[in-house]
């Protein structure tokens, strides 16, 4: 059953650079946001300490109006496209310009119920930096204070190439000026697993433009060249927000209560807007337009996760998690595998990922909604054990695809095997 706890934890060790672990080698060469707030948790089940270190060496990149980076960049590494010259936020260090998934409270909330005082004490030290996080997310992706969170770039969905985006993308205008650069990823990865160079070409117009204001916040999300709704970003933030509550109470930061339950109130208004009835499901949506993309994903499946919706909106959430496990043999897919635009092998058209099935098994099983819950787990633990810790996986065959020993997979192995890993590992802080 558990056969790849060590290879798991050699993968994460490997993939260490010293205070801070990079998704994978070469492919990835920096750190990342998300991946480190989920590696910090597969980490933390074999050693408390260098869990930590991963969020404090996170936080240490945090703007000084809160935004935390999608990327920090701590030495120049030509591997990677686009690297710190192309983003040019002159922070010290460089980061990226935009914010990915806030998952780092929801983690933290996790190590603090499952860990000591020493938790507690490291969580209360970094307890004023998330409130400063979530204040940033907001503010600046919501300056009128609608509830609905919008995105900047495809990037700060962590879905980068999902056909959710496809609408916003289709109406941006690649200018002539458009500074000429190369890919690496394919030089890494098969080109169709990969987003496609006119893709690409709009990923970069939008750091173009963020770069052109200076990463004004208000300006890119007034003028910036895209502008949707994430049901991903939306209900991660909103899960983000009501765990910040449960570490408020638990660590008696009771000053922090009321702020808390003004964006929790805000947001679930929020989540209306995202709900499809031509689908009958939360999906993503253009803000400028009001268009809505037409299929599930693996990020619409994360209402439960944020304790959205009605009684009759989760049994059609529910209705549609069944449908679409029963279409494929691994879920959960992220994109509808009955849908034309369903691509099995092409990262965030189709394939699986480790730690967006994490979320949504959580959320299931929160929601009471147990055989689902563990459908999902237990193919992740199949893909993995099968496979090994690929970045994704085809959800008809199982293969696994994009780069291989991946740290965020790992650690979601080591979260799913958390009993035997204990029992293996008493490395503590
Ligand atoms: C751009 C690191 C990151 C993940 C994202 C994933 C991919 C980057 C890329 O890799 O995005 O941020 O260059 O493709 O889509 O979710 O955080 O693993």
């Amino acid at each position: 059953m558990t056969i790849r706890i060590e290879e798991a934890i050699g993968i994460i060790r490997m993939n260490d650079r010293g205070g801070y672990t990079v998704p994978t080698n070469r492919l990835y060469p920096y750190q990342w946001n998300w991946d480190s707030g989920f590696t910090a948790l597969g980490i933390w089940h074999f050693n408390k300490w260098r869990a930590w270190l991963e969020i404090m060496a996170l936080l240490d990149a945090q703007w000084d109006d809160g935004m935390v980076p999608h990327i920090v960049f701590r030495q120049h590494d030509p591997d990677y496209f686009p690297g710190p010259g192309v983003w040019q936020t002159n922070t010290e260090p460089s980061t990226s310009g935009h914010s990915q998934p806030p998952v780092l409270a929801s983690v933290i909330l996790r190590m603090v119920r499952m860990g000591t005082a020493y938790d507690s004490r490291k969580a209360r030290e970094v307890f004023p930096r998330l409130m400063a996080y979530h204040r940033w997310f907001c503010s600046a992706r919501d300056p009128q204070g609608t509830g609905v969170i919008g995105i900047i770039h495809p990037w700060e969905s962590g879905r980068d190439n999902c056909p959710d985006w496809d609408i916003g993308m289709n109406s941006i205008t690649v200018p002539d000026n458009l500074m000429s650069y190369n890919r690496r990823d394919t030089s890494h990865i098969d080109s169709d697993q990969r987003p496609t160079q006119s893709q690409y070409d709009r990923f970069i117009t939008i750091v173009q433009f963020g770069r052109e204001v200076e990463w004004d916040h208000h300006a890119i999300h007034a003028r910036g060249p895209f502008l949707m709704a994430d049901p991903g970003v939306q209900f991660i933030l909103l899960r983000a927000c009501r765990d910040l509550l449960e570490l408020a109470h638990l660590l008696d930061m009771n000053q922090a209560f009321d702020e808390i339950r003004e964006w929790i109130d805000l947001l679930t208004t929020g989540c209306d807007w995202l709900w499809n009835d031509a689908i009958g499901g939360y999906c993503a949506r253009d803000i400028r337009t009001a268009t809505f993309s037409n299929a599930i994903t693996n990020a619409s499946m994360l209402s439960f996760y944020a304790g959205a919706g009605s009684p009759e909106q989760r049994a059609s959430m529910a209705a549609h998690c069944r449908r679409i496990l029963g279409a494929c043999q691994y879920g959960m897919p992220s994109w509808d595998p009955e849908h034309a635009d369903f691509e099995s092998k092409r990262y965030w058209r189709g394939p699986v990922w480790a730690i967006m099935n994490h979320m949504i098994w959580t959320g299931l099983a929160d929601a009471g909604e147990t055989d689902l819950a563990a459908r999902v787990s237990n193919d992740t633990r199949n893909l993995v054990e099968s496979q090994g810790m690929a970045e994704y996986f085809d959800p008809l065959d199982g293969t696994g695809l994009g780069g291989m020993d991946f740290s965020w997979t790992a650690a979601i192995y080591l979260d799913l095997c958390s009993d035997e890993v204990a029992a293996l590992h008493k490395e503590t802080a």
